[in-house]
């Protein structure tokens, strides 16, 4: 059979909201064509509690894609929960759907709904003209509790089929990031085919000396360096143990590294502009370009000084361009840098902060006549943001 591999959806993604949905829909229309079973590897949802239009969006793209014919079913469901389809969707929770145990979540529903068979801590067998493939999944839980959950539930292949191990972690070999992160070798073993999700970029690996797939999201989410790569979601064929990679259409991606060491901002401003020009914006939807500004600034100048956003209002016909200046070092990112590494642990951050604007206010030869730390006080303020700042500027500039 063919396995259409999936995962990270991120439906609902506030910020590229309508990516997310197009591009999930194209990968699920085309896996719907090309293969006979559908594995989503978690994190359709981009939250644990999706907005109603945000469920209406995913229930209506389930219900199509389930609608389609599939010539393999589902014969076979045991563990957690329970199967109402012999449509072969099979997902997981993700670690964006995760809620305590035992609680249902927006997999649940989707399963109840009979558009998918939530394989979380539960074997899913189907069938095509007698060949067998069992899928058995764990949701995303913590990291440091993925060893203990596997102990737990005891993964088994089961005998005359082909067997996919499905997860959703993090995997050490390619974040190594702590010490609770999985090993590859510590994955259960005897299974044909382990696949991932949670990571956003494409993986190809070994595990146990079988192949291990990660098909990364098929939407950008953290404009990093390794999404640039094309999205999509691979074809795998148990025949012959053989997969490709299918592209969809998703918005292009390009991060741009510039060093701008002496610069002054001016010449900052057209180093930048020259590098965007050199983007190709032919594709039908703009490009999202992220410009990282690296390096110590000309002498002189601050962080401030470098008006860039000019730069993106110019382009926005043709790109959405996205400017980090947290790389410049100058007196600015020392003061976030101080923060950051603890040197202040005896201040707390809002003391440090009111610190910071005395100066600034004292600096600035500030004399008005409100308090400096009530303008503080008001200006930190998180609740009614319009009646503060009305508030704010009644004292600041009424007659008395
Ligand atoms: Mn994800």
């Amino acid at each position: 059979m063919n396995i259409a591999i999936l995962s990270d959806f991120h439906i609902g993604y506030e910020r590229f909201r309508e990516d997310a949905f197009r591009q999930a829909s194209e990968a699920m229309e085309i896996a719907s064509r090309e293969a006979d079973i559908i594995v989503i590897a978690g994190d359709i949802f981009d939250y644990r509690h999706p907005k109603p239009e945000v469920i209406v969006e995913a229930v209506s793209l389930f219900k199509k894609i389930s609608s389609q014919k599939f010539t393999a079913k589902v014969v076979g469901f045991e563990g957690r929960g329970k199967c109402y389809t012999e449509v072969p969707i099979i997902a997981i929770p993700g670690t964006h759907e995760r809620r305590t145990a035992d609680e249902t979540d927006s997999i649940d529903l989707l399963n109840l709904a009979g558009y998918l068979v939530n394989a979380n801590q539960a074997r899913v067998t189907v069938e095509k003209n007698g060949e067998l493939v069992s899928v058995y999944g764990i949701g995303g839980v913590a990291e440091e509790r993925f060893k203990e959950t596997i102990n737990q539930v005891k993964p088994q292949p089961s005998e005359g089929a082909f067997n996919l191990f499905l997860f959703h972690q993090s995997v050490y070999e390619f974040l190594p990031f702590g010490e609770n992160i999985i090993k590859l070798e510590e994955l259960p073993k005897g299974f044909d085919l382990y696949v991932d999700g949670h990571i956003h970029s494409k993986v190809e690996s070994k595990c146990h000396g079988k192949n291990f797939l990660i098909p990364g999201s098929t939407v950008l989410t953290q404009l990093k360096e390794g999404e640039q790569e094309e999205k999509g979601f691979f074809i795998y064929d148990t025949k012959t143990n053989t997969y490709f990679f299918r592209k969809i259409n998703s918005r292009k991606f390009v991060m741009l590294k510039i060093d701008i060491a002496n610069l002054a901002p001016a010449e900052i401003k057209s180093k930048v502009e020259e590098q965007i020009l050199k983007i190709p914006t032919e594709n039908k939807e703009k490009p999202i370009i992220r410009v990282v500004l690296e390096g110590r600034l000309k002498e002189g100048f601050k962080n401030i000084d470098i008006g860039l956003k000019g730069i993106s209002d110019s382009h926005s016909a043709n790109a959405i361009i996205e400017i980090t200046k947290s790389g410049i070092e100058s007196q600015d990112s020392k003061e976030a840098e101080e923060l950051r590494n603890g040197m202040l642990e005896s201040v707390s951050i809002r003391d440090y902060g009111v610190g910071l604007f005395l100066k600034k206010l004292a600096e600035n030869k500030y004399d008005l006549n409100v308090n400096p730390s009530l303008l503080f006080d008001l200006l930190a303020s998180e609740e009614k943001k319009e009646a503060t700042i009305n508030r704010i500027m009644g004292l600041l500039f009424s007659s008395p």
